[in-house]
């Protein structure tokens, strides 16, 4: 886009409006540049903060963001609040960029509250079908050779559930705020499954958790070796409470109800359990009154995170327009965008790291005439896999499910720059 002369122009128009300082120029330039506006108080009075000493050291051991980004927050919905221990708050991901989510900014699901748990007492055991049945302290789990960092997305299979039947909530950090992306530290599940020695016919795992929940749930024991981890690290630091700590295991690109949290035991069995989690929770029901078994993987999805209802367009001409994507099966390779409802693709630009079963950022630098528009976006994955859209979803699923809804998002923005969810077919 460097190279478009027409961008060129309106980039000069772009920061002429702005204010001659965002382009770097002397006062005295900002001030001819600024010869018909009326004189702006932040050029020309000297501020509190330039005149005094800033806070000292010692006034904030542990950092929080600035007081001005106190709206950037999670939150939850009420009617979707039965109770503040079984709930769900959500990601404010129209205020976020890159790929990676803050410790504090992570979506939380709880079904029994979240644990206070003293790292000293607690336990790892691995037990069943096992040659030999371990128990970890904390301290065991942090010496165990093999250690590792990787990057992965969770999201609960019921982000977008409530939007299967209509558009329903005005933001993208409630369509699609159960999803959070970040770098963990701990060990592959191989390394401690391998250790105990798993009998021939050991062909499941069932994590189990602390809380009052005591979540399980049932995994194949090939994805178990392949890439699920247990780990006590979240983005450099020990695990939020609210995460899982002091243990979590991660499933990497799988149903985020799986990655169980304050994880006490590992079980080695020859069938699946079929416990509450993966029967009457978390299956997805068709139109005609069967269910699939087990639905794993989160397939493709991807979503517009500005402009959306929650960070309206502000500025008519130059914009950024910013979003995610993400694949459980394996790696964004392409996002398209429109912003005319689908008559016209445009193939965004993906910025930062692109990793497999992890958030991927994308950007289309466009101009906006302050013309209303339909923006959506369109993920398609190294499998060769395109998000489909919401209609495509319901011929196959009908309208019984809550989980799994990849479908394509559509946000209407309009001229005054308001931005609303809402359904095109
Ligand atoms: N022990 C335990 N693990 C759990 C849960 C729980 O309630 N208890 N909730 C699950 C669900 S449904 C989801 S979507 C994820 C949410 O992880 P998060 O709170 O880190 O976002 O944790 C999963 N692991
Ligand atoms: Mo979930």
């Amino acid at each position: 886009m460097d190279h478009d002369p027409q961008f060129q122009k309106s980039r000069r128009g772009f920061l002429g409006g702005l204010g001659a300082t965002a382009a770097g120029l002397s006062l005295a330039q900002a001030g001819a540049a600024r010869a018909q506006a009326k004189p702006d108080p932040a050029i020309t009075e000297i501020q509190d903060w330039n005149r005094y000493l800033g806070d000292g050291v010692a006034a904030n051991p542990y950092g929080k963001p600035s007081k001005f980004e106190k709206g950037v927050v999670r939150r939850d919905v009420e009617w979707l609040t039965a109770s503040r221990e079984s709930s769900v708050n959500f990601t404010p991901l129209h205020a976020l960029d890159g790929i990676i989510t803050p410790n504090g900014l992570c979506f939380e699901r709880h079904h029994g509250g979240s644990p206070e748990i003293d790292p000293s007492k607690h336990r790892l055991m691995i037990n069943g079908l096992v040659d030999k049945p371990l128990v970890f302290t904390m301290d065991d789990l942090k010496r165990f050779p093999g250690r590792v960092n990787k990057v992965f997305f969770l999201e609960c299979a019921a982000n977008g559930g409530m939007e299967w039947k209509g558009a329903q909530l005005n933001g993208c950090q409630f369509t699609h705020g159960m999803v959070h992306n970040v770098m963990y530290t701990g060990l592959p599940l191989k390394v401690l499954l391998d250790e105990a020695g798993v009998k021939t016919n050991g062909k499941w795992v069932m994590p189990e958790g602390a809380d009052s929940s005591a979540m399980t749930r049932s995994i194949p024991i090939e994805k178990a070796m392949q890439d699920c981890l247990v780990v006590w690290g979240m983005n450099g630091e020990a695990l939020r409470q609210e995460q899982g700590y002091p243990l979590r295991i991660v499933v990497p690109g799988w149903e985020g109800n799986m990655w169980v949290k304050w994880l006490r035991r590992l079980e080695v069995g020859d069938q699946p359990w079929h416990h509450r989690e993966e029967t009457s929770k978390y299956t997805d029901l068709l139109a005609d009154g069967r269910s699939r078994r087990f639905t794993w993987i989160m397939d493709a999805k991807s979503v517009v995170t500005s402009p959306s209802p929650q960070a309206p367009l502000k500025h008519k001409g130059p914009n950024v327009l910013s979003g995610l994507a993400w694949s459980g099966r394996g790696t964004i390779r392409r996002v398209d965008v429109t912003i005319d409802g689908g008559k016209n693709w445009q193939t965004a630009r993906i910025d930062g790291p692109v990793l497999p079963m992890s958030l991927t950022r994308f950007y289309v630098d466009f101009n906006w005439d302050g013309r209303e528009m339909l923006i959506q976006s369109r993920a398609m994955d190294d499998t060769g896999y395109v998000q489909p859209t919401k209609d495509e979803l319901r011929k196959v699923r009908g309208l019984n499910s809550i989980y799994h809804n990849n479908g394509i998002q559509t946000w209407l923005v309009r001229s005054n720059g308001e931005t609303e969810n809402v359904e095109i077919s």
